[in-house]
């Protein structure tokens, strides 16, 4: 897994293989909002996210109110974002389809 940061066209080329995520002004790293039915799918949602991250040693920075998650990703060994955090989104939005 590379840590390198993603800059330039290949950070453009990354980010326009996603769904739905945002830079986070002020900071290198990705953005987004998802939202479930209830809690429980939301909770089972980041049960599914976690066991991944976990197998990818790559985390993500979440915070779950009630039926929403808002997610961060940047790889913190690098300063910023890479093919890591690329690579975690869309597990994410697999997940969450
Ligand atoms: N998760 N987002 C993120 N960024 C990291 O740099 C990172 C991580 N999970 C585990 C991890 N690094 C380990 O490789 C290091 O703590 C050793």
């Amino acid at each position: 897994m590379s840590n390198d940061k993603l800059e330039g066209d290949a950070r453009d080329a990354a980010m326009n293989t996603l769904d739905g995520w945002a830079e986070v002004y002020g900071r290198d790293a990705i953005t987004k909002t998802f939202t479930f039915r209830d809690f429980n799918a939301a909770f089972g949602w980041m049960t599914r996210v976690a066991l991944a991250a976990e197998r990818m040693d790559h985390h993500p920075e979440w915070f779950n109110v009630y039926r929403t998650v808002d997610v961060t990703l940047s790889t913190h060994d690098a300063g910023g974002l890479t093919q890591r955090d690329i690579d975690l989104a869309r597990i994410m939005d697999q997940f969450a389809a």
